[in-house]
């Protein structure tokens, strides 16, 4: 029995952690089993978005297991690091736009998967924090780097040196969520957002994650020289010709081929 499950729905594919008796916390299994989902969800061809949340109306994922790392030496606690950080850079890189419905719980790694996700929106439900030094540790799946990234070093220094809990709103209105929802809503609108993104030309879908993903970390010369390569293999595609002589022909395009 996987601790990840992978359900399709149309086009979007619908990771679920479900590990409910620790609210879903991260241990070396739950890791393998998403790096597993992930993979699968790359090579179904028919699957054009993903979703991941969390099982249950409590949480999306409570952090790493603290019952598993607490006997961790130096050498074992950067090996869960490290493992857990291929599998985040896994979900950040993967071709496929991925969207985080955050449904309760997501502190510590729970925040930090989210934010390895592309578009996170909660649930009025969810809270957020980074927990670690209560621990006394430091985060440790790429906390200290994607959250300043998203919402700028002086709110990420906050959060993580006071290992505070913030509510949804609090979460929406520094950035790092898009929406809030209330819970039962959460899963259509994540449905609704992923749906969108699936109705558009997918290689210039791919292209432009693409683009966002590789030039954030390059200086504006090296990622807009970046941006013109990806966007000249877009006129390779068949969707580009047909959209831009369906838009001159006065023409409605029926579907994109997504090649
Ligand atoms: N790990 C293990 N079990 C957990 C857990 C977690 N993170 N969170 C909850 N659980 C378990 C609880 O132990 C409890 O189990 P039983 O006692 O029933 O067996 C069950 O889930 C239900 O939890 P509670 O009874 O505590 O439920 P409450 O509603 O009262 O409280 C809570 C919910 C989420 C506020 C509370 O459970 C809580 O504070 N959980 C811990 C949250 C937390 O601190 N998370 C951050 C973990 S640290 C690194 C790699 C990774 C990381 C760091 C470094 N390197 C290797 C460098 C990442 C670190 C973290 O994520």
């Amino acid at each position: 029995m996987s601790t990840v499950t992978l359900e399709k729905n149309g086009h979007i594919g619908i990771l679920t952690i479900d590990r409910p008796k620790a609210l879903n916390a991260l241990n070396s299994e739950v890791l393998k089993d998403l790096g597993a989902a992930v993979d699968a969800v790359e090579a179904d061809e028919d699957i054009y978005v993903a979703i991941i949340t969390g099982a249950g109306e409590k949480s999306f994922v409570a952090g790493a297991d603290i019952a598993e790392m607490k006997d961790y030496d130096v050498a074992g606690g950067e090996a869960f690091g490290l493992r857990g950080n291929d599998v985040f850079l896994k979900v950040e890189n993967m071709t496929k736009p991925v969207i985080a419905a955050i449904n309760g719980f997501a502190l510590g790694g729970g925040n930090e998967l989210a934010m390895s996700c592309d578009i996170r929106l909660a649930s009025e439900k969810a809270k957020f924090g980074q927990p670690e030094v209560g621990l006394g540790i430091t985060p440790g799946f790429g906390g200290t780097q994607r959250l300043p990234r998203i919402v700028g070093v002086a709110k990420a220094m906050e959060l993580i040196l006071t290992a505070k809990t913030i509510k949804a709103d609090e979460a929406a209105r520094i950035g790092l969520v898009s929406y809030v929802y209330p819970a039962e809503e959460l899963m259509d609108k994540a449905l609704e957002l992923a749906n969108a993104i699936a109705a558009q030309a997918q290689v210039a879908v791919r292209q432009s994650k693409k683009c966002i993903r590789q030039g954030i970390h390059l200086d504006m010369a090296s990622a807009v020289a970046l941006e013109a390569k990806y966007f000249g293999e877009c006129f390779a595609t068949e969707d580009q010709k047909d959209a831009m002589n369906a838009f001159v022909n006065k023409e409605k395009l029926n579907g994109f081929k997504n090649k």
